[in-house]
């Protein structure tokens, strides 16, 4: 992984510099793939907010220090809404079952002798710049393990079998509150479960998606799935269940707490007949993202960092203060479909005081990153899926 990490800042030396000298020189700082020799960051006056205690051991990206397009397995972030399970490896089994013709039950070493297949994806909390105490969850790895489609055509759908649904070893407990038809209280009480979520048979069958058993070469560590977790590169984190114990084929929508009640988007929209309606959908699918990482300064020359991600990215442009948007020059990731894309822009000549720096992402189908005064984003109510544009304040000397 290591070596890894330094074949990409090679590569990327040679690409920044254009001269052999230059490049040479470069090799010796061999974590480096963003920013140039020598060069100064100049610090955000936006920097993050301390996390409440819950939320303090996220281990979250530092985009100030961002120096590697690969994330290392020690500086990923972590999320476990159950607090990390243990498993024994010599024990584990992955099941499959419900509405399946051939339910299978298959170990790590059964799991490992399919075929393999490697991605490097980025993979974000729906969460993250929800909070300004969030902006860190998220993380660029090399993800490698098996094709889920092909397991899960192996075990074979029975007709009435919709949604696949993806339990983790982790347990905790769950109010369930539900009420009837006429508003009446039928529920109210606490339950214990494992950690779920679902998608419909189509969905969990994208070729993209992995059973996935290692994080850049190593086994996954404990806090990120040991020993397999689901690689769903089109979805937010939440999707992506680790510490995979069973996967059952279900005939109805899947409702559970991570689905259908914590991980909620509220958004207050226009309605039939000039009414407003405030709809309520599930966290899913990635949306298109970009962030100003890092801003840098060498010899009195200014240049702006950062990363692009969650749908096939075909621009990135920036904008200072209320100038113009200018296009951005992508670096490195533009051959890798799910993984983010780093990006810089040089900043001519910025006046002395203070400046805001906005981002905008472009996808391949002409979509824009969202700006915060988009209804999109203006009428958004809770804070999951934050993907607007996002601006940062510098202060130039
Ligand atoms: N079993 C299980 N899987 C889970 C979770 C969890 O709490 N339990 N958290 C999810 C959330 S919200 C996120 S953001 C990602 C984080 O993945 P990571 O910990 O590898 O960064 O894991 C997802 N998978
Ligand atoms: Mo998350």
């Amino acid at each position: 992984m290591e070596d890894d990490v330094r074949r990409i800042s090679r590569r990327d030396a040679l690409i920044q510099t254009g001269s052999t000298l230059a490049a040479l020189a470069f090799l010796q700082t061999p974590l480096v793939a963003i920013g140039k020799e020598g060069e100064k960051t100049i610090p955000f006056l936006d920097q993050p907010t301390e996390a409440p205690p819950p939320l303090k051991d996220l281990n979250q990206l530092d985009w100030q220090n961002l120096d590697s397009w690969i994330t290392t397995n020690e500086k990923f972030f972590h999320v476990g809404h159950y607090g990390v399970p243990e498993v024994d490896a010599a024990k584990w089994k992955l099941e499959i079952g419900g509405l399946v013709s051939h339910p299978q039950s298959l170990n790590l070493a059964a799991i490992k002798a399919l075929p393999k297949k490697e991605l490097v994806f980025a993979l974000e909390c729906s969460g993250n710049g929800g909070f300004p105490f969030l902006p860190g969850a998220i993380g660029n790895a090399r993800w490698t393990g098996t094709p889920l489609a092909a397991v899960l055509q192996k075990a074979g759908r029975k007709p009435d079998g919709v949604e696949v649904v993806f339990y983790g070893a982790d347990q905790g407990e769950e109010p369930i509150q539900y009420i009837g038809g006429l508003g009446d209280k039928m529920g109210d009480f606490k339950a214990k479960a494992p950690f779920a979520r679902s998608m419909s048979w189509a969905e969990a069958t994208d070729p993209a998606n992995l059973l996935c058993y290692e994080m850049n070469g190593k086994p996954l560590p404990a806090a990120n799935g040991f020993p397999l977790r689901l690689i769903a590169p089109r979805w937010y984190g939440i999707s992506n269940v680790k510490w995979l114990t069973r996967i059952e084929v279900i005939d109805a929508r899947f409702e559970g707490p991570f689905q259908a009640q914590r991980y909620l988007t509220v958004r207050e929209v226009p309605g039939p007949g000039g009414t407003t309606v405030w709809t309520r959908t599930a966290v899913g699918r990635v949306q298109i993202k970009s962030m100003p990482a890092r801003v840098t300064e060498l010899d009195g020359k200014y240049r702006i960092y950062g990363a692009a991600w969650g749908v096939p990215i075909a621009r990135v442009e920036v904008k200072v203060d209320d100038g113009p948007w200018k296009p951005a020059t992508i670096d490195k990731g533009a051959d890798q479909e799910f993984a983010w894309k780093f990006w810089h822009v040089d900043w001519a000549n910025p006046g002395a005081g203070e400046h805001k720096i906005t981002s905008r992402a472009i996808d391949k189908a002409g979509n824009i990153q969202p700006a915060m005064d988009d209804p999109r984003i203006a009428k958004k109510h809770t804070y999951w899926e934050a993907n607007g544009q996002i601006t940062r304040t510098i202060k130039i000397a």
